[in-house]
């Protein structure tokens, strides 16, 4: 069984940030003012733990995928750990805007002989700004090759029950923590795209409602909202509303407490550390509000479970 695991990517070092945010651009150099902002955000977190979480999450996965499934044969006389009943599983890393990139991940897995491969992204919710443009990138390492490696493709899992259990344990850690969870706000996020997307019919805001709806679901919450975060520096219209307009919205309507959950990023990384953990807490703080974040899914395995799971019911027989 092979694996292509992608995600969004984040540079290693300073000095990699220009061509990373080019690549993001589509190949068009960001302004030295965009530029600058784009350094002081990864400056003001220390440094984004994507690459680090997406390896581990590859790891685990691999290691999962290989272990036999319980219950486990009773008497230990076979190779250990117990095999596999489909064999040694692979699982290459593909970053959508660093390295390695997609199509280094790609040339990798057909120079070691994979011909057919389950693509999935580290990434709940399909949209044509987010699993489209990952397939391009694939699409396109597939022209390069001489023979093609038949890629099936896990596009979304925002209703999958393991990953909903998933968020739903971590938001209820937050939960323990309010005063007054009855009155409290309970706010789920995901990465804004633009609205010209979703005039297009962009699934996205659908199947992030319906996470937020099961998570809401699973914990009887009184009531929750959705708010979408991080939009881009780019003079189109963006989808909303902004969490930092949300927070407004909240304080008027009278709340004092927000438990937020960033359910469009199964990983920490800038978006989570500077875009709610700075940002929106500041915005929180500044309205009197008091703003506490579940945290997030990262390499955990509850997570790779649910990954393994889409992989495996995905991999043809
Ligand atoms: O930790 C890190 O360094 C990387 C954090 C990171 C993640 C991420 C995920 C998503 N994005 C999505 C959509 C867009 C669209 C544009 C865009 C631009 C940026 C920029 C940075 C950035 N994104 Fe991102 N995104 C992350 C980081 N993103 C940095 C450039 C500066 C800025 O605008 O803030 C606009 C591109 C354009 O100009 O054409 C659209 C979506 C996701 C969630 C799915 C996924 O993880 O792939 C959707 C993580």
């Amino acid at each position: 069984m092979n694996v292509l695991l992608m995600a969004y990517g984040t540079p290693y070092a300073p000095e990699e940030v220009e061509p990373y945010y080019t690549d993001i651009r589509r190949g068009r150099r960001p302004s030295e003012e965009l530029l600058k902002e784009l350094a002081e955000r990864y400056e003001a977190i220390g440094k984004s733990p994507l690459n680090e979480i997406t390896l581990a999450q590859a790891v685990r996965l691999q290691a999962l995928l290989n272990l036999e499934a319980p219950p486990y044969p009773k008497r230990l006389l076979g190779p250990f750990p117990p095999r596999a009943p489909h064999g040694p599983a692979r699982v290459y890393v593909g970053t959508k805007h660093w390295h390695p990139s997609i199509g280094e991940a790609v040339a990798a897995m057909h120079e070691d002989g994979v011909r057919r491969a389950v693509a999935i992204v580290a990434a709940p919710h399909y949209s044509l700004r987010s699993v489209a443009e990952y397939r391009e990138k694939v699409d396109s390492a597939l022209k390069a090759l001489p023979e093609p490696i038949d890629f099936v493709w896990v596009e979304s899992y925002e209703a999958h029950p393991g990953l909903i259990a998933a968020y739903a344990r971590r938001l209820e850690e937050v939960i323990w923590r309010l005063k007054n969870p009855g009155k409290a706000a309970y706010v789920f996020t995901a990465h804004s795209i633009p609205v010209a997307a979703v005039e297009k019919g962009d699934p996205y805001p659908r199947q992030v409602e319906k996470t937020a709806e099961l998570i809401a679901k699973r914990l009887a919450l009184p009531r929750f909202h959705v708010a979408y975060q991080s939009a881009g520096r780019t003079p189109e219209p963006w989808l909303g509303p902004d969490i930092n307009e949300l927070l407004r919205t909240l304080k008027e309507e009278g709340y004092e407490e927000v438990a937020v959950q960033a359910v469009g990023f199964p990983a920490d990384h800038l978006e989570v550390f500077y875009d709610l953990d700075l940002e929106a807490q500041a915005t929180a703080r500044e309205l009197g509000l008091r703003l506490l974040r579940a945290r997030s899914l990262n390499a955990d395995l509850d997570y790779i479970q649910v990954l393994k799971d889409l992989v495996e019911a995905a991999w043809p027989r």
